[in-house]
């Protein structure tokens, strides 16, 4: 099994992760201010969680993932630094709570942690993947929100998500099929809650 199999086996799921309301009104120039600055400040505390998961992943991973891996923690960390420009730009704090789908996600990293290295980078892989689908969902976006939009859609995204696939693809071929699947399942589900939390509080 490979992972274009798990999207081909569950795309209503995958479709319902990456393409929102949320992202349609990032590309229509629709989405309310309170919302896109939810979704930033929830989604520095996700982008802080995942670089601790991938560094301990890093930690575990064969040689053959080593470099992908490791370009990724860096550009995580840098990523940090991203959020952090925009939030002083907006007057932003970013050491709010985790809202729940935030938390959750938080936990299921967490879990992935404890449990076996090939999941876990299957994990990695949709979650970046689905993240690479939603957006590209929104191009060219509002002008308000373009950089957000081509910050994952740039031809670099796409290669390390490649580099993951393979990665991973390696991966799945020891890894238990069922295993794989409902991590994949969990993932996609966790994704389509971060944007719903996005828009929870004012669905339009
Ligand atoms: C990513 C993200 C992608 N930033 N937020 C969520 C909810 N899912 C996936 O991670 P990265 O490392 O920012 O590309």
């Amino acid at each position: 099994m490979a992972t274009e199999d798990l999207l081909r086996l569950h795309g209503g799921a995958w479709q319902a992760a990456t393409r929102h309301p949320f992202l349609d009104a990032v590309r229509e120039g629709t989405l309310a201010e309170q919302d896109f600055e939810r979704w930033l400040g929830q989604d520095y505390l996700f982008v802080a969680d995942l670089l601790r998961f991938q560094a301990r992943l890093l930690a575990r991973a064969p040689r053959t993932a080593q470099a992908v891996l490791a370009g990724g923690v860096v550009a995580l960390e840098a990523e940090l630094t991203w959020f952090e420009q925009h939030a002083q730009r907006r007057g932003l704090a970013l050491d709010g709570e985790r809202l729940e789908a935030t938390e959750g996600y938080r936990a299921c990293l967490e879990r992935l942690d404890l449990g076996a290295y090939e999941p876990a980078l299957v994990a990695l892989w949709a979650l970046e993947r689905a993240y690479l689908q939603a957006w590209q969902s929104a191009r060219p976006g509002a002008p308000a929100f373009r950089e957000f939009v081509e910050h994952w859609t740039v031809p670099a995204f796409a290669e390390y998500v490649a580099g993951l696939q393979q990665a991973a693809d390696g991966a799945l071929s020891s890894a238990e099929f069922r295993i794989a699947e409902r991590v994949f399942l969990e993932i996609v589900q966790l994704e389509r809650s971060f944007w719903d939390m996005a828009l929870a509080e004012g669905v339009r």
